[in-house]
Formats: structure tokens, C-alpha cells, sequence
């Protein structure tokens, strides 16, 4: 009997340990025990209990972060009692706890409808931690950033924090089918499972929602911007309002994309033509329909005229013409339309650089109200390096939303380890040209006084245990999320929260993966398109090198196309004299990039066809200095891959294992970025390599024959 019940207990400890195994699931709310005695005394002495004086939805989800969080951190039991000394009181600021603190009304107005206050107060000689917030979903941001505060160890002594966010709509675009395949997606399938609902709801979902709210992504777009009209159906609506009735206590608003032809597709009318009063009035039943199963919608997201995509050009109409009336239709029940600005003619012959200010600065001021423009962060598409799109600086009167791309479709997919943090942060922080104003000011709304603000991140998110394919993707959606909230905060700071709160407090290990994660997306640029080259991918999957591909069907497809390589010298002219795009800058901006000496050299040949003789600042010619940043990429890999060996029993094993699988991956790849771009533009320069370039692991003749059907994330052929 004593041996079958150390048995039991043998059995018992392992369950729990193999439970509780990191498999990365747990995301940056692991809340790992404090890891210093002196840190969890002051903590304790700050805050041993809570109280959450709201009873919604909302708060019972506040008061099981606490308990789970706290507990878990500190290791033992709150406190039992209630009362002020040491605790942390939650409550929005009409309760009577508050009333009394003299909080002004400035800090009330400041913090909003998501904003919070949380600060120490000393009151009859008691000490305690106030939360205060005007709503219940200001109360849970303010729980989660308390939470961060003591995941990553920080003081909590004399706090006086006022936070809020900086953008109105922060959300997550998931380009998910309804069979659960996913667009660009390479971590395992949607996890909207669409057939199962609205019965079923998968766990994954409240998951998935709290997640986002820790961050304060607080709107979402379940299904893909190349839509399918079905989900506008009965049958769907159904499921949509499960989904959404879910995600509402975490504060997020569900969107829909819209198909512009859904009337003729699914409504039976004989065209979907913006300014036939029978569409429009179709249109505005159906709002008035999905607003009957979603109360609080969000609204329509349209890609049209874009790939494929139907839209107003269809019928001869203009994009305000087919975003005002769709903005009509939800306006009645305080809907947006977010109408998307990437958009490029299958048949105009205009730089595709061009073609998106071509098409929306004459409409400037022409939208209603209720619509904002997404725009890319640059004008071809989600390269590994952009200048800011021009449109930024170009529609004064419009509201522009920011659209970045979280999955790294460009970026080494699910199998590189890309930190996008500094990529976000570059675009952000670029000035427009326009006095001292920069990207994030315009999309915040303050260069052009708009009232309302949205920012987009394309989402990485599917089916994997540890929801991102790659570990370090998390750092991705994290990182969207964090800027999203807060355009200033910054890629470094972001970086060490997601670290601290990723992996256990060890200095020698945040210090390692936050060099490699800092300097993860600059390598990425190098082995794959340094100096300003672009769209090198190989063909619809995307996956890996394809500079030599020329046959498909439009020129624009081509890599050819953007890389311009041929006897003389390599690059994009798009001064004055070439396709003129750089003139959709701002002036000081057009002058910079436009002139070959001021252009920056990461954007020389996005701007400049330049000969490969051309004298780099470095004093090397263009063809040499080519050759050394392709293979500074590759070195930087192999640095990174021994940089993580070194924390080897430091990280536990299964996320070690499978970082360093896929550092083995990444560097595969780098060296195939390097040898078959390096061997292909060899055969146009007929130059040879600097000394310092790695022998080519294969022929240009292997690389050209490589062939990926079953890729991850193809689009679909509808
Ligand atoms: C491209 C993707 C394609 C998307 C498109 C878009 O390859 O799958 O549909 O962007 O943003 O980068 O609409």
C-alpha cells in the first residue's frame, strides 16, 4: 500500500511536470514565480490582495487574471482579508473609492474610453495600489499592465502611471478562409473553425481574446481581405455572432471583410454597381441585418479592384464612389468602412509603385466620414525593406490607417527567426516631409485632425501549439500590438518586455535573445534584398529566391521587373527621369531619395539604377559591396544560431530544441538567398566575387529548379 502510494505521488509530480512543460503556449502570460526574494518582498508590501469593485463580464475575467497571475508569480496564496493596507483596489472612476482621491477631471478626460490610471495612494494612514479606469475594459488593459510591470520585474513603489492608447482601432486582419486554409499563414490552419460554430466554441478562442486584450488589440477581421461573400449569409452571420459575443467582454469588435460583388453573388441582383439605388439599398439591409446578430459590428473591410478583387472600377465607378456607399449603409449604426489602398492595375502599364497615389490622391477628401484609407506601410508590398508609402504624405483630408504585416510572408515565413519590432518601428518613426511630422503622427490623426485612428497588422496566428509556427513570431503579434497602443514605445523596450515575460529571468539569456532578435530583421534584409532591392521572391508561394523569374503573364509579377539588372548596373530608376515615382514624395523627401548621393544606400536601388561600379560609401564598388552585405547576412545567422547554442539547458529544452532546429533551417536558407541571388546577378554583372563571399553551396541551374507545391500559405485559386 506505502509503495503503491509513492507511486502515486512519482506519477502525480511528473504529470504535473509534463503538464506544465513550456511548449509556448503560454505566450507572455506565463507568469513565472518572481525570481529575486528582495523583488517579491516589495512586491508583497505593495499588494498582497485585490478587490474588483465591478461585476460585469469584464471584471470576473480582471479578477481570474489577478488570482492567476499573482498567485502564480508569487507562489503562495493572497491574502485572505479585505481592506485597504497592501491591496490593490480596481474601480472605475465613479465608484465612491474614488471620489474621495482628488483625481482631476483632466486625467479622467485624458485616459478615455480604454485608458487607465493606476497610482499609489496613502489614505487614513493606509497604503494601497488604485486602478482606476472609466470603463471595465480600461480597468482589464490596467490589469495587464500591472501584471507586466511585475512580470518583468519592475518597482512598484510611488507608482503614478496614466496610460491610453494612441490609436482609436487597433486590429488584427486574419486572411483566413472559411475551409480553415489560411492566406499566408504558417503556423497550421485558421483556428476558426466555421463549420463547428456557432455551437462549438472552441477554447482557442477566449484564449486567443485574452491574448490580444493583454496587448490592447482590441478590433479583428476573421476572415480574408480576398473574401468570399458567404460570409455575409444567414447561415455564417450565425456563427459571426457566437464569435463576437465571445470576444466582447475582452473589449474586441469583430469586422468583416466585404465582398464588393456579394449583391449580384449572393443577393440575386443583376449588378453590384455602387450608384444603383437597388445595390445601395441591399447594402443597407444587409448592415441593418449583421447589426441585428452584432449590435456593436465594426464594420467592412474591401479590398477592391486589387488582384482580381471586384470593385467600383467594374461598373466605372471611382473608390469613394464604392467605399461612401457601403459607408452609408453602416452609418446608421456607427460603422466604419476600411477601404484598402493597395490596389494595382492589371492592365496599367504606371510604375505599380505609382499606382496607388495615382488612383487615391485625386479622391483626396472625397470619402465620407465613417471610411478610412488602409495603406500599406510601403507602396509595393510588404517588402523585407520599404521607404514609407507616399500616400502618408499625400492625402491631407483623408483618414489613412496603417497596414503592416505580422505574418512574414516576405520575412522567412514560419521557418527564420525575424524579429519585425525595429521593421514597424522604422516606418513609424519615418518623417513625411511635412515640417517635423512622421508616419505614426499621420496615422494617429494628429497631422491631419482626425477624429478617429486605426492600425492593422495582418495576423500570424493558426492552429500550432504555440499559435505562430515559430516561437519568435509571438514577438511579432506582440510587437504590433504593444506599438499599436503606443507608436513611441519603441522596438528595444519592446523587446526586453517580450523577453522578460517570454523566458525566465536570466540576464545572460534576455541579453543573448534580445541581440539576436535586434538584429534578426537587418540580416534578413542582407541575405535576402540588400540595398533597396525588392519582390525577388520566387513565384505564389513566395518561399525562397526567384531574381531570375521573367515569364509571368504581367510585368509587375516579375522580379525582373524591380531589379532592372543588366550590363550597365542594377536598381529601379525612379527619379525624374525613370518612372518618377520619387516625386509622390513630399519635396524634401522626393530631393533626398531622388538624388543618387543623398539617397540612403538601403534605398539606392528601390530609387537608382546604379552602375556596378558605382563607388559606395564604403569605398567599394556597388557589385562588391553587393556581395558583402548578401553574405553579412548569412554570417549573421551562423551568429545567431551559436548565440542561441549557448543557451543550452538556460532555456528549457522543447523551445530550445525547436529554435535551434530552426536556426539550422534559417540558415539554410540565408546561404540559398545568397548563392542563387548572387549567382544569378553574376551572370548579368560578370564580375566576380569579393574574396570575402563563401564559395555557392550549388549551381544557379539547381537553385532555378527548385520547386515547393505544397508550400504553407499559397493563395487560393478562386
Ligand atoms: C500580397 C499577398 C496576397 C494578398 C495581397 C493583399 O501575396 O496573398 O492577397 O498581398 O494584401 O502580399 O491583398
Amino acid at each position: 500500500m506505502k509503495h503503491m502510494k509513492k507511486i502515486l505521488l512519482i506519477y502525480l509530480v511528473l504529470w504535473s511536470y509534463v503538464a506544465t512543460a513550456e511548449d509556448g503556449h503560454g505566450l507572455w502570460l506565463r507568469y513565472t514565480p518572481i525570481s529575486q526574494e528582495a523583488v517579491l518582498t516589495e512586491y508583497l508590501q505593495t499588494v498582497d490582495h485585490f478587490e474588483v469593485h465591478t461585476s460585469s463580464e469584464t471584471g470576473l475575467l480582471i479578477h481570474e487574471e489577478l488570482t492567476n497571475g499573482l498567485t502564480s508569480m508569487y507562489q503562495q496564496e493572497l491574502v485572505a482579508t479585505e481592506g485597504l493596507e497592501h491591496s490593490l483596489q480596481v474601480c472605475k472612476t465613479d465608484h465612491s473609492l474614488v471620489k474621495g482621491l482628488g483625481i482631476d477631471a483632466g486625467i479622467k478626460e485624458q485616459i478615455g474610453a480604454e485608458g487607465f490610471l493606476l497610482r499609489s495612494v496613502q489614505r487614513e494612514g493606509k497604503s494601497f495600489l488604485l486602478l482606476t479606469a472609466n470603463t471595465d475594459i480600461g480597468l482589464y488593459y490596467g490589469t495587464f499592465h500591472l501584471l507586466r510591470l511585475i512580470q518583468t520585474e519592475q518597482s512598484l513603489v510611488g507608482l503614478d502611471v496614466v496610460e491610453y492608447p494612441r490609436i482609436e482601432t487597433r486590429m488584427l486582419n486574419h486572411w483566413d478562409n472559411l475551409d480553415r486554409s489560411s492566406e499566408r499563414g504558417y503556423a497550421g490552419f485558421a483556428i476558426w473553425d466555421w463549420h463547428r460554430l456557432p455551437d462549438y466554441l472552441d477554447p482557442i478562442y477566449a484564449e486567443y481574446a485574452r491574448a490580444n486584450a493583454s496587448i490592447g488589440i482590441n478590433a479583428m477581421v476573421p476572415v480574408n481581405v480576398n473574401s468570399n461573400a458567404l460570409i455575409l449569409t444567414p447561415m455564417y452571420l450565425e456563427k459571426v455572432k457566437a464569435l463576437a459575443d465571445l470576444l466582447r467582454p475582452y473589449g474586441i469588435k469583430m469586422y468583416l471583410t466585404a465582398r464588393f460583388s456579394a449583391p449580384s453573388e449572393i443577393g440575386g441582383l443583376a449588378t453590384s454597381d455602387p450608384l444603383d439605388p437597388g445595390v445601395a439599398a441591399w447594402w443597407a439591409d444587409k448592415a441593418k441585418e449583421i447589426y441585428s446578430y452584432v449590435p456593436d459590428f465594426g464594420g467592412f473591410l474591401v479590398k477592391a479592384n486589387s488582384e482580381g478583387q471586384p470593385g467600383p472600377h467594374d461598373y466605372h465607378r471611382n473608390h469613394a464612389e464604392g467605399a461612401n456607399m457601403l459607408a452609408k449603409a453602416l452609418a446608421p449604426h456607427g460603422g466604419q468602412v476600411i477601404w484598402r489602398a493597395f490596389v494595382y492595375s492589371e492592365e496599367n502599364p504606371v510604375d505599380r509603385h505609382m499606382q496607388a497615389n495615382d488612383q487615391f490622391v485625386p479622391l483626396d477628401g472625397q470619402f465620407d466620414d465613417n471610411v478610412s484609407i488602409q495603406v500599406k506601410n510601403g507602396a509595393i508590398d510588404f517588402q523585407p525593406r520599404e521607404p514609407f508609402h507616399p500616400l502618408f504624405s499625400a492625402m491631407k483630408e483623408t483618414r489613412l490607417a496603417m497596414e503592416f504585416q505580422i505574418t512574414q510572408e516576405y520575412l522567412g515565413q514560419a521557418t527564420q527567426l525575424v524579429y519585425l519590432g525595429t521593421y514597424y518601428e522604422e516606418c513609424l518613426d519615418a518623417q513625411i516631409g511635412i515640417k517635423k511630422a512622421t508616419v505614426s503622427e499621420v496615422i494617429e490623426g494628429q497631422s491631419n485632425e482626425q477624429e478617429h485612428s486605426v492600425i492593422a497588422g495582418v495576423a500570424n496566428i493558426g492552429t500550432d501549439r504555440n499559435w505562430t509556427g515559430h516561437l519568435f513570431g509571438q514577438s511579432n503579434w506582440y510587437a504590433f500590438g504593444r506599438l499599436a497602443w503606443n507608436p513611441d514605445l519603441g522596438a528595444d523596450a519592446i523587446a526586453d518586455e517580450w523577453i522578460a515575460m517570454a523566458f525566465d529571468h536570466d540576464p545572460q539569456v534576455h541579453a543573448t535573445i534580445k541581440d539576436i532578435m535586434m538584429h534578426s530583421r537587418e540580416a534578413a534584409v542582407n541575405y535576402m534584398t540588400p540595398l533597396g532591392l525588392h519582390h525577388l521572391m520566387a513565384t505564389g508561394h513566395h518561399y525562397g529566391p526567384g531574381p531570375w523569374v521573367s515569364e509571368l503573364g504581367r510585368p509587375e509579377w516579375n522580379p525582373v521587373y524591380y531589379h532592372r539588372a543588366d550590363s550597365f548596373g542594377i536598381g529601379f530608376d525612379r527619379t525624374a527621369k525613370g518612372s518618377g515615382a520619387v516625386l509622390q514624395y513630399q519635396k524634401s523627401i522626393a530631393k533626398k531619395f531622388g538624388n543618387l548621393k543623398s539617397c540612403p544606400e538601403e534605398y539606392l536601388l528601390w530609387f537608382h539604377h546604379v552602375s556596378w561600379d558605382y563607388e559606395m560609401q564604403s569605398g567599394r564598388t556597388l557589385w562588391d559591396e553587393m556581395g558583402l552585405h548578401y553574405q553579412s547576412g548569412v554570417d549573421e545567422v551562423r551568429r545567431f544560431a551559436s548565440q542561441w547554442e549557448s543557451l543550452e539547458g538556460k532555456v528549457d529544452a522543447r523551445r530550445f530544441e525547436e529554435v535551434q532546429m530552426l536556426l539550422t533551417i534559417h540558415e539554410k536558407e540565408a546561404v540559398w538567398w545568397k548563392d542563387a541571388s548572387l549567382l544569378y546577378f553574376q551572370t548579368i554583372s560578370n564580375r566576380p566575387f569579393p574574396a570575402e563571399i563563401e564559395t555557392p553551396k550549388g549551381s544557379l541551374a539547381h537553385y532555378k529548379r527548385l520547386r515547393f507545391p505544397y508550400a504553407p500559405g499559397i493563395k487560393p485559386q478562386w
